[in-house]
């Protein structure tokens, strides 16, 4: 293996550079070579001032995350900093890229730091389930201020190089295109000047002098934290840079960052940050296939969810064409969709500008030849077999050979639909999760003649509009929706066996879901769908639609709500269940929450199994990203198939036994094996 590490002298400066592709992760090579070089430079008397930068796209992005769990090899990244930030000689870091985790750390023991104006400086390592642990919790806070340093400890979030030299973490920002002759000249403009260390600034004195700021911080954040171990512990240490001397901060970070590292939600996130990047790889579509360019889209449909789907492209430069049957339909979509934008705006996460440079690449139209020139089409009609068939076989007249034609169904057969057209190996699935223009997730439906060219492009598109992807195959509900559809089954069954509704909603919550189904009934509105007879009672939510409960925009649903929204259990709500249950012959009996929880879970994880099985996803962890991002299952649990493997898939089959539930030959399999989902 070469040597990630080399230097170079100009004239008194040393100059030493990483070159480890892809983002310069601080592995054991590095930091060996790192220190290595550190320690010549300081014994050498021609040297007077140090620069370390990096090669390739980014400066250190962080530790090196596969090596975590791994017996620890020497020199440790916090030695190797402290031997840097202990030379007398001016050590400056030279930032391009992502200054990141370990990488910002690195930064924080040099005694300067310039940057690239496109540079970012973050401390990710929440996102990992972690908080920093080469000192960056504890130099941070005294070079910046705990105040400017909780979020960017405790949120996780890069900041950009000129918010971080308006914070102080930055001493200089230099020209995008000189960054090694603009270090070497700063670092020249120090030497001989005594070098000052983070480690003994004081900054940090300002959360000693009003020590409330932890506690409103933490309150600030409480919905972004629920559930979560590592921001608590963030906030711990960087409380404790101020209350305690650099060494003993610097083993309460030891201490912390220990603990979480041999937990399992930091197992989990872990899993999840490689989750995400592996669900980006189709097996068979090698990384190299040619993509078709993307430069036109368009939408069939300007309801909330073509509106949603629309603004993706808008936000990110991608001129659409959107597509209605009646002009009151297309103006009250495209006022939303300028509304949203307006809101953005008003809440200062975009300018003015932007909203109308995004508005001004819409074209809304009611006529489908205007689609002709369209590289892809999107689809977001009424979920009916045949009017989509009907769409596909216009557009495959209208649109030129060679596009991609999508349809945004979140249940119908792919397959099916690319009979409308004479081009199915242009035809996928695109199914965007409602607000579109705000979640993550785009499952993506690869039907059984889509060409590789297609998936390929969709997955880079993806990306491009800031979506995170994975590829599902055609089954009904495909991977999201499919697994969905056991736990809803259970959790209408539980409550006519005497199951308290809103057990089964905080038991979800309690797991770490933002919300449970009845709440979420209640919020997308129990009338959806509804066949709007009030003397035809077939279901619960017909009888709550009889009486006008059709959820929070009506002040009634499952649960009755007060102004601010906040629900409580219906007593009307609680005997139109009973009424059923009796209706039905259902006996009635206390069901604890351990069961509720199984049966609510325990069946997806064997769905998912079946889905594996049959090959709808790819790998177990596209079902975790999908679940995570989609649908609110917990992070820290790593999603479903990672949870299933960490309490152990042999409980998941006696726990599906013991309920009476079925179990998939697959799950069976595995458990009786003693294996995993996940390896
Ligand atoms: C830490 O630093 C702890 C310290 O405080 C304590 C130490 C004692 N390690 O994301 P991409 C791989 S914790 C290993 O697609 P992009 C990644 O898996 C760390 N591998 O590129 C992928 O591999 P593949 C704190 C890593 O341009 C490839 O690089 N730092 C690491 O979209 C390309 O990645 C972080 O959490 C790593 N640290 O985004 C930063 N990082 O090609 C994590 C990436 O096989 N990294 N890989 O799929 C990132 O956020 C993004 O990768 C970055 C580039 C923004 C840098």
């Amino acid at each position: 293996m070469t040597d990630p590490i080399s230097s170079h002298r100009d004239g008194e400066v040393l100059v030493v550079v990483s070159n480890n592709p892809p983002v310069n992760a601080l592995g054991q090579a590095v930091r060996a070579g790192l220190k290595r070089e550190i320690e010549a430079g300081l014994a050498d008397d021609g040297v007077k001032a140090i620069v370390i930068r990096c090669d390739g796209r980014t400066f250190f992005a962080g530790a090196d995350i596969t090596e975590f769990g791994k017996p620890p090899q020497g020199p440790s990244l916090p030695e190797t900093l402290d031997a840097m930030e202990a030379s007398d000689k001016p050590v400056v870091a030279a930032i391009h890229g992502t200054a990141l985790g370990g990488g910002c750390e690195v930064a924080l023991a040099c005694h300067y730091r310039v940057a690239v104006p496109s540079a970012k400086i973050g401390l990710p390592e929440v996102k990992l389930g972690l908080i920093p642990g080469a000192a960056g919790t504890q130099r941070l806070p005294r070079l910046v201020g705990a105040e400017a340093a909780l979020p960017l400890v405790v949120g996780g979030d890069p900041i950009s190089a000129k918010k971080a030299q308006s914070i102080g973490l930055v001493d200089a920002i230099v020209s995008e295109d000189n960054l090694e002759a603009d270090a070497v000249a700063f670092a020249r403009s120090k030497i001989g000047q005594p070098v000052p260390r983070a480690s003994e600034d004081t900054k940090n004195q300002d959360g000693v002098r009003d020590p409330d700021i932890f506690d409103k911080f933490r309150a600030s954040q409480a919905r972004k934290i629920r559930g979560f171990d590592a921001p608590n512990a963030a906030i711990e240490a960087v409380k404790a840079a101020g209350e305690l001397s650099y060494a003993e901060g610097v083993k309460k970070e030891r201490e912390l960052f220990m603990k979480l590292m041999t937990g399992t939600q930091s197992a989990a996130m872990r899993h999840y940050f490689f989750a995400e990047r592996a669900a980006n790889k189709i097996d068979d579509v090698p990384g190299d296939t040619p993509l078709i360019p993307i430069n036109k889209v368009g939408i069939i449909g300007a309801g909330t969810m073509g509106g949603g789907i629309a603004m993706n492209f808008l936000s990110a430069g991608i001129p659409v064409t959107i597509l209605e049957m009646q002009q009151d339909a297309l103006d009250r979509g495209t006022g939303t969709m300028r509304r949203n934008y307006e809101n953005t705006a008003k809440r200062g996460r975009m300018t003015d500008e932007a909203v109308e440079k995004a508005m001004g690449l819409l074209s809304p139209t009611l006529n489908y030849d205007e689609l002709a020139d369209c590289d892809l089409v999107i689809e977001a009609v009424y979920e009916n077999m045949d009017v989509k068939k009907q769409v596909f076989a216009r557009l495959d007249e209208v649109v030129k050979q060679g596009a991609i034609l999508a349809s945004n169904t979140s249940y119908l057969d792919v397959d099916e639909i690319a009979t409308a057209t004479r081009r199915p190996g242009y035809v996928l699935g695109m199914h965007f999760f409602s607000p579109a223009n705000v979640m993550k997730l785009l499952e993506i439906v690869r039907g059984k003649e889509t060409r590789k060219d297609v998936l390929a492009t969709v997955m880079q598109l993806a990306k491009k509009i800031g979506k995170v992807a994975a590829v599902s195959g055609v089954c009904p509900g495909f991977i999201g929706n499919r697994m969905l559809s056991p736990r809803q089954q259970q959790a209408n069954a539980l409550i006519m066996e005497g199951a308290n509704y809103w057990d089964i909603d905080d038991v979800l919550l309690e797991f770490g879901f933002p919300m449970g189904p009845f709440q979420m009934g209640d919020l997308a509105g129990t009338d959806i769908g509804w066949h709007r007879d009030p003397s035809k009672i077939e279901t619960i939510r017909d009888a709550l639609c009889a009486k006008g409960r059709f959820g929070q925009k009506a002040g009634k649903g499952y649960y009755d709500y007060d102004e601010a929204r906040n629900r409580t259990p219906s007593e009307e709500t609680k005997a139109i269940i009973a009424d059923f249950a009796k209706k039905e012959g259902k006996p009635q009996r206390e069901i604890s929450k351990d069961e509720i929880r199984e049966r609510l879970l325990y069946p997806m994880v064997n769905e998912g199994a079946k889905i594996l099985d049959e090959g709808m996803a790819q790998r177990a962890s596209d079902i975790d990203v999908v679940w995570i991002n989609g649908y609110g299952w917990p992070l820290y649990t790593g999603g479903p198939m990672f949870w299933a493997d960490t309490i152990g898939l042999k409980t998941v089959v006696e726990g599906l036994e013991k309920h009476g539930l079925p179990v998939s030959d697959y799950l069976r399999r595995k458990a009786d094996a003693g294996e995993k989902f996940n390896r």
